[in-house]
């Protein structure tokens, strides 16, 4: 199936409406993912956001990515939340006074300032470094900006290869369900059973007063959520005491850590850097990713639980994401398509492609990540399909993208199978990845 065609006059639109979104969103070195749900700065939102701004101005999009880097800790981690001091406690939750990072981090080299969260997001931030400074090289060198960013990146992917392999095979581990950035994801039900949730009078959820309760995740994840958060910050964040009761492998996570590291490979080429030793840690992350979780028999890859070392039962888009990494094997790649365009991830009604399994028995058109379409996934897919040079597809989700991008306000999330929007409305990467697309 050929894409639609889209006219000159809708691109512009969105176009402007895409704009507005990331004026309105910026707060002065960094932009907030939605003025209301979400009032500070966050890790993969601001690499997503730097990708669509670099092409209304390449310098806001360096500083977006210098912002968050400012705030890395000693140990390489970038940590998932930033806080802006200027947003009132109660604003969001967990706020500083939860995660107590400046204090409760110091030991394994935490800021002093700004106060930030203890973990980590999903490692896009060489791959939009790299974007950034191709949109307007002259400025990226006037700014010193890749040798700047380039030992930072370093050291955060260093963090994630040594401190995070916690299964011992190569891959980077995450320890909270709010690491893969798809929080309340199906994948996570079965490891999350194990974990004792929080007293629900201990904390106050802050999302609540701007996102409905049929869009967010329950209170018993958000309890459980709290009790993985709190045994870590009381473990000094120190990975190598910290128990983690809750350790996976996620395919998402280490597809990006492959295509940043080849991203750093090209950075390393322009810094005087070993752009040989990125890519051999490319081709070592994907041998890996292959390896411990690709399931042929599904089609697709999949989160292996460290706790039980198996594969966790629910398919989710993460799973398709790694279809970015360049190396993949050709029957892992016609694999990967065949299942992108079969009943579980193809939305007949929309050409979306959802969050969780069309079919699978917890689907959940309208609640975060246990169904609806998000774009900054959909986005990763069509590159990853155009990387491997399966253009009419990439098309489909571009078209699909740019659609239910404009008509649903930028909405957070949409309905995969009516495009409704849900969540938050004028959400930044639903904005910056339009923009990019139009580019
Ligand atoms: C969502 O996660 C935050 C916690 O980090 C939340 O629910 O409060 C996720 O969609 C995550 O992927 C995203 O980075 C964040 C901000 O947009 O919101």
């Amino acid at each position: 199936l050929d894409a639609p065609a889209r006219t000159a006059a809708a691109d512009l639109t969105l176009r402007r409406g895409a704009g507005r979104v990331l004026l309105d969103n910026w707060v002065g070195t960094s932009t907030v993912p939605s003025r209301t749900l979400y009032p500070h700065q966050w890790s993969w939102d601001s690499a997503f956001i730097a990708i669509g701004l670099r092409h209304l101005s390449a310098r806001r999009a360096q500083r977006e990515l210098e912002s968050l880097l400012g705030a890395q800790w000693g140990d390489g981690r970038v940590p998932h939340i930033v806080f802006n001091s200027a947003v009132p406690n109660g604003a969001y939750f967990p706020s500083p006074d939860f995660w107590r990072s400046s204090t409760a981090g110091a030991g394994v080299g935490a800021p002093v300032s700004p106060e930030t969260s203890g973990i980590v997001q999903p490692p896009v931030h060489a791959l939009a470094a790299w974007l950034v400074h191709r949109a307007d090289p002259a400025e990226s060198r006037r700014r010193g900006f890749l040798p700047r960013v380039y030992p930072r990146l370093v050291a955060w992917h260093r963090y994630l290869l040594d401190r995070r392999d916690l299964g011992g095979g190569g891959l980077a581990a995450i320890v909270h369900p709010w690491e893969p950035g798809m929080d309340n994801s199906p994948c996570w039900d079965a490891p999350l059973a194990r974990v004792t949730p929080a007293a629900p009078g201990s904390y106050r959820r802050a999302d609540l007063d701007h996102g409905h309760p049929a869009d967010r995740p329950t209170d018993l994840d958000y309890g459980r959520y709290v009790r993985l958060a709190v045994d870590y910050r009381d473990a000094g964040y120190d990975d190598r005491a910290a128990a983690h009761p809750f350790r996976l492998e996620d395919p998402c996570m280490n597809a990006l850590l492959i295509a940043s590291e080849l991203a750093l490979a090209e950075i390393a080429r322009c810094v005087g850097g070993d752009a040989d030793a990125h890519e051999a840690q490319a081709a070592k992350l994907t041998d890996a990713l292959v390896t411990r979780l690709w399931d042929d028999e599904a089609g697709l890859f999949r989160a292996r639980d460290l706790v039980d070392d198996a594969f966790v039962p629910a398919r989710s888009v993460a799973g398709l994401v790694p279809l970015l990494a360049p190396g993949l094997p050709e029957t892992v790649v016609d694999r990967l398509v065949s299942t992108l365009e079969g009943p579980a991830f193809h939305a007949d009604s929309t050409a979306l492609v959802p969050s969780y399994d069309l079919t699978g028995p917890a689907f959940d058109p309208t609640r975060y990540w246990r169904g609806p379409a998000w774009f900054n996934t959909a986005w990763l897919i069509e590159r990853g399909l155009r990387t491997h040079g399966r253009h009419v597809h990439a098309d489909r989700i571009r078209a699909a993208f740019l659609d239910t991008a404009g008509a649903s306000g930028f909405a957070e999330y949409v309905d995969p199978t009516t495009g409704a929007a849900r969540g938050a409305r004028s959400f930044s990467w639903t904005a910056a990845l339009a923009l990019d697309l139009l580019n």
